[in-house]
């Protein structure tokens, strides 16, 4: 017998929610020191974050004046070679440039 009468009563499986989860993004970020030269920090931000000189300049004079300045946001595989590779640019000439990575709230 069914419990609505007539019919029986068929139960469907519930519908697997399709969750898909956002990667975690990843800060770029560039750290001031008294050495690396402006330019060179432009031609580095310029060259591996695609910046326009512009762009590069700004972000360059904000890390100079404040310490640090955010450059992009990158899921995390991106945003760790892109700062190796920033960092040994200028490593390879002789400067302290520095570029860290830091996960996003
Ligand atoms: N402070 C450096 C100078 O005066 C320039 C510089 C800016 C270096 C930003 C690093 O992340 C940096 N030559």
């Amino acid at each position: 017998m069914s419990e609505n009468g007539n019919h029986p009563t068929i139960k469907l499986a519930p519908k697997p929610e399709l969750k898909v989860a956002r990667p975690r993004l990843y800060k770029v970020i560039l750290v001031n020191d008294d050495y690396t030269p402006r330019e060179f920090v432009v031609m580095v931000l310029k060259g591996e974050f695609r910046m326009t000189e512009e762009q590069a300049y700004r972000v360059m004079m904000t890390a100079h004046k404040r310490g640090v300045c955010v450059v992009a946001v990158f899921t995390r595989d991106i945003a760790e070679t892109k700062a190796t590779r920033a960092t040994d640019a200028g490593r390879a000439k002789g400067y302290p440039l520095m570029f860290t990575t830091e996960p996003e709230e």
